[in-house]
């Protein structure tokens, strides 16, 4: 297995990539004023463009997708090889209260969008259906409770949170292409990487951690990090 880091910033953080068995799962304890977590996944391998998502067999769906055709989202790599809808988290139990700020989760031209996100441990994450047709939305957690409850109204939302840190899949049992991550983490800092798979975490408190990547088709990888000042950039290639 070969993995590949590039440093590009000074040497205000240092990122090395090991193999999973080499990390130390650990949280070092903070000791210096909060930084800037910020870089680009990359995917260097073959990748096949994404597809025409097949809609027909809710006619409200096909409509939508006329208007604005949907697209799978498995494996999107973008500008660079960026590679898009990676949940980023720091590792470590912080002293966080979860945001009073509830995350959108919406059922829109029958897809999830935000296709992944990132929500506290005890956040609110308001699922919401924007289509005029009945969505049924399967929670597949493991860890937390998992919940199956249909949304029939255009503008109904529903409200749920979770007790524990997971990464849950959301299906809908009525159409058969919608997925969706909710990645459940227990303090705030996360992020998703964007179409030129970039992110950014602020405020990490200095110290020495793991940093957590995740994507639904190519899978977990770990890279130690140590926060040690401001402004960090790096790059991780998830071609192994
Ligand atoms: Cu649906």
């Amino acid at each position: 297995m070969k993995f590949r880091c590039v440093l590009l910033a000074l040497p205000v953080i240092f990122v090395s990539c090991t193999k999973k068995e080499n990390v130390d799962t650990s949280a070092a304890v903070a000791d210096g004023p909060p930084a800037l977590v910020q870089g680009k996944i990359t995917y260097s391998g073959k990748a096949a463009e994404p597809k025409p998502v097949k809609m027909a067999a809710d006619p409200i769906c096909n409509a939508q997708n006329k208007a604005n055709p949907a697209t799978t989202e498995t494996l999107l790599v973008g500008e660079d090889k960026g590679l898009a809808n990676v949940f980023v988290y720091v590792e470590g139990n912080f002293k966080a209260s979860p945001s009073t700020e509830p995350v959108d989760f919406d059922q829109a031209g029958c897809r999830y969008i935000p296709h992944v996100v990132g929500v506290q441990v005890g956040q609110t994450l308001r699922i919401k259906n924007s289509d005029s047709t009945l969505h049924n939305v399967n929670a597949q957690a493991k860890t937390n409770s998992g919940f199956n409850l249909g949304m029939a109204t255009r503008g109904q939302t529903v409200d749920k949170s979770f007790t524990k840190p997971e990464i849950i899949k959301f299906k809908c049992d009525v159409h058969g292409w919608m997925a969706g991550y909710v990645g459940v983490v227990n303090h705030s800092f996360f992020a998703v990487t964007d179409a030129e798979g970039s992110f950014t975490i602020p405020d990490v408190p200095s110290g020495e951690y793991t940093l957590v990547l995740w994507h639904e088709k190519l899978g977990e990888r770990r890279a130690p990090i140590d926060v040690a000042a401001t402004g960090p950039a790096f790059v991780y290639d998830y071609q192994q």
